[in-house]
């Protein structure tokens, strides 16, 4: 049986940032911004996201504590976020550019995910490619 201190001590450890409890909900991820419109040098950051969190959630998480990285989106009514714009590039109806969103896997494969950044739900180690293109 656990007395009232051993427990409290318990929870402090769980709660306390960096501990183990706290690293183990953390999946990390590396987000590749590239462009194959003008082949503008690509730029890498690294991130996480919670257990089962979604991709958006990282990307917040990294602009938060990144000043290089900034991004923004608009909400669909049906499908949720629409990203925008990355690093100040916006995509554009008139030029037909958007931003693409793929997903190469630990296992070398490249996928483009049938959903935005709101539904994606990374695994480990998902390197997150955000590519402007044509369409
Ligand atoms: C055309 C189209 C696009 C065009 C839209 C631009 C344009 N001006 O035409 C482009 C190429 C930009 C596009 C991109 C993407 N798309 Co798209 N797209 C379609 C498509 C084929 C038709 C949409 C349409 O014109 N509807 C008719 C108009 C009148 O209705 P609308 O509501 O105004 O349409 C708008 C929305 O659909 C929105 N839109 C289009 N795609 C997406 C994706 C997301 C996640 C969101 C939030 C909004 C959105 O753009 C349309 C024009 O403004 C649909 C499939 C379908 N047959 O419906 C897929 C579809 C909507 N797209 C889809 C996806 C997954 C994407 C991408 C995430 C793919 C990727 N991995 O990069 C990206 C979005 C990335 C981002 N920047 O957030 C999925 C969404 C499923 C889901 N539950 O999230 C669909 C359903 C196709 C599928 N795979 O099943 N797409």
């Amino acid at each position: 049986m656990m007395t009232p201190a051993l427990l409290s001590a318990a929870l402090m450890l769980l709660l306390l940032p960096g501990s183990p409890a706290q690293d183990s909900n953390q999946t990390p991820i590396s987000i590749h911004v590239t462009n194959s419109v003008t082949n503008a040098p690509n730029k890498t950051y690294t991130t996480f996201v919670v257990f089962r969190g979604i991709l958006l959630g990282g990307m917040r998480r990294l602009q938060d504590s990144n000043t290089d990285f900034k991004f923004k989106y608009t909400e669909d009514p049906n499908y949720g976020p629409f990203l925008t714009s990355v690093n100040g590039l916006a995509g554009c109806s008139e030029e037909r550019t958007y931003w693409e969103l793929l997903v190469k896997k630990p296992d070398n494969q490249t996928i483009r995910p049938d959903v935005g950044i709101g539904c994606y739900i990374p695994s480990a180690n998902d390197q997150i490619i955000l590519n402007f293109n044509k369409y």
